[in-house]
C-alpha cells in the first residue's frame, strides 16, 4: 500500500468516525451515586482538556505532535520496509569462507539462492504422498494455519516442512528477543519508560509480574510529561514481539490521534513501555485516570506469523482491575488480520462504547 493509498483510507476512516458521531455528544460525566463507583476527582465534560499543569497538548508546548496530521507523505526516513514475505533469499558467500576444494585457482561468487521455505505457495503445498483424496487435503490445509498434511520420509519429517518450521521457529525468536526499533519510536515522538524488568528478555519472560508494573523512574517521568485525566491515553508496549510494534504502529497511532482529536476528544501523550505486560494497564491508570486508556502491544508469535499486535483496552483503569474489565482487539496485521487503518477504527468506536457506557470488559458486554 502506497502513501496516497493510505492517505486516502485514514481521511476515510476519520470521516466515518465523525460522522458515527461520539465526541462532544457522548455523555461520560462522572458516575453519579447510583453508578456505586467513586469519583477519584471532579471532571470536566468530554471534549475539554481537562489536564492539571501539564495538559496542554504537544504542540501547545511547543513540541512536535506525534504524528503530523493529515500528512499523507508521513512514512520512515531511512527506515527498512518490512520485507515482502516469500521473497527469495539470495545471498552472496565471500569465497574466502568457502572450502578451498570450491575455489580452484581464482576467486568464484558463490550465490546460495534457496527459495525462501516460508513463501505462502510452500506453506501451503500438501505434502502427504498419494493422498487419498487430493482436492480434500488441499482444502483442509486452506481452512487452517497449523501444520496439517506435512507427510514423511520414513519415520522423520521431510526436509522442506522442517525448513519452514525452523524458519518460522527463528522468526519467532527474532521478533520476542529484539528490541523494538529505536528510530521508530523516535519517529513517532514517543519517550521510553520502563517496568520492573532490569534483567533483560529472559527475565521479562521467565518473571510477566515485574512486567506488569511501572519502574520507579517510569512513574516520575510519565508523571511529568503527560497530563492527567485525557479522554484517549494510548500507550505502547514492546510485549512479545517488536516486528508487531514496527510492522503496524505507524499506520495505527496517527488514526488514533487524529480520530480523537477530530471528534473532540482529548488525547494524551503517548509513550512506550519497555517489557510490558498488559497488567501495567492498572500502573498507568493510577498515574494518568485517563477514561479509556489504550495499550498496543505485540502478540505471541507462533506458526510463522510474527507481526501481529493487539489493543487492550480499559475504563479508568485501577489497581485491582483484571483482564474481566479489559476488552482487546486482536490480531492486527496487513494481509489477512484485521487491517491496522481498520484496527485504529475499531478501537475508536469501542472507546466510545466505554465513554458511553462508562465501563468496560464484561460489564460492556451486557449493554
Ligand atoms: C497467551 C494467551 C492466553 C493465556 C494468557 C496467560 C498469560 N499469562 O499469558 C491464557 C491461556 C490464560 C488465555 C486465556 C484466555 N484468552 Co487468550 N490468548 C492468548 C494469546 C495466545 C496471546 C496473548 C498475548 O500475546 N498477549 C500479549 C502479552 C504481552 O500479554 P501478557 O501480559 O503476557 O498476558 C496477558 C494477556 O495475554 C491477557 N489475555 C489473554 N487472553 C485474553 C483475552 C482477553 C479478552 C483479555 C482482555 C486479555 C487476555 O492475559 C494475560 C494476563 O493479563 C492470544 C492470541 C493473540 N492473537 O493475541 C489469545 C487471545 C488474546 N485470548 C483470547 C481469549 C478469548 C481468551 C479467553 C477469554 C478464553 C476463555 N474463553 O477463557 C481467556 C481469558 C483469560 C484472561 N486473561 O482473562 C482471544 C481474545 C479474543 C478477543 N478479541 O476478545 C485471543 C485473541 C485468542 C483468539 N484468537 O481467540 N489467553
Amino acid at each position: 500500500m502506497d502513501d496516497v493509498q493510505i492517505a486516502f483510507i485514514a481521511e476515510a476512516v476519520i470521516r466515518e468516525i465523525a460522522v458515527s458521531g461520539a465526541g462532544p455528544g457522548v455523555d461520560a460525566a462522572p458516575p453519579g451515586p447510583s453508578s456505586g463507583k467513586p469519583e477519584a476527582s471532579p471532571r470536566a465534560p468530554l471534549g475539554e482538556d481537562r489536564g492539571g499543569p501539564l495538559s496542554p497538548p504537544r504542540e501547545e508546548r511547543g513540541e512536535t505532535p506525534a504524528v503530523p496530521s493529515g500528512d499523507s507523505s508521513f512514512r520512515a526516513k531511512g527506515y527498512p520496509a518490512t520485507p515482502s514475505p516469500g521473497a527469495p533469499l539470495s545471498r552472496s558467500v565471500p569465497p574466502e569462507s568457502l572450502h578451498p576444494a570450491a575455489v580452484p585457482g581464482k576467486a568464484v561468487e558463490f550465490a546460495v539462492d534457496l527459495p525462501d521455505p516460508t513463501a505462502p505457495e510452500f506453506r501451503s503445498r500438501p505434502r502427504v504422498a498419494d493422498p487419498v483424496h487430493p482436492e480434500g487435503l488441499k482444502a483442509l490445509i486452506a481452512s487452517t494455519t497449523a501444520r496439517i498434511g506435512v507427510g514423511r520420509s520414513g519415520p522423520r519429517v521431510g526436509t522442506k516442512p522442517l525448513l519452514l518450521f525452523q524458519a518460522d521457529h527463528a522468526t519467532t525468536q527474532d521478533a520476542l528477543f529484539r528490541e523494538v526499533d529505536r528510530r521508530l519510536l523516535d519517529e513517532l515522538g514517543l519517550f521510553t519508560v520502563q517496568t520492573r524488568i532490569t534483567g533483560g528478555k529472559q527475565e521479562y519472560l521467565l518473571r510477566p509480574d515485574l512486567g506488569r508494573q511501572l519502574n520507579d523512574e517510569a512513574g516520575r517521568i510519565v508523571g511529568e510529561r503527560c497530563a492527567k485525566g485525557r479522554n484517549i491515553q494510548v500507550v505502547v508496549g514492546d510485549g512479545l514481539s517488536a516486528a508487531a510494534i514496527e510492522a503496524n504502529l505507524r499506520q495505527v497511532l496517527p488514526i488514533l490521534e487524529q480520530g480523537a482529536r477530530s471528534t473532540g476528544l482529548t488525547f494524551g501523550t503517548p509513550f512506550f513501555i519497555r517489557y510490558c505486560r498488559v497488567g501495567v494497564m492498572n500502573d498507568i491508570g493510577a498515574l494518568l485516570e485517563p477514561d479509556v486508556l489504550v495499550l498496543l502491544i505485540g502478540e505471541r508469535p507462533g506458526l510463522g506469523r510474527a507481526d501481529s499486535m493487539s489493543a487492550y483496552m480499559a475504563y479508568r483503569p485501577k489497581a485491582g482491575d483484571t483482564d474481566a474489565d479489559r476488552d482487546m482487539i486482536c490480531n492486527i496485521f496487513e494481509r489477512g488480520g484485521t487491517n491496522p487503518l481498520e484496527a485504529g477504527a475499531f478501537v475508536l468506536q469501542l472507546a466510545q462504547r466505554m465513554l458511553e457506557h462508562r465501563v468496560s470488559g464484561v460489564g460492556l458486554k451486557s449493554r
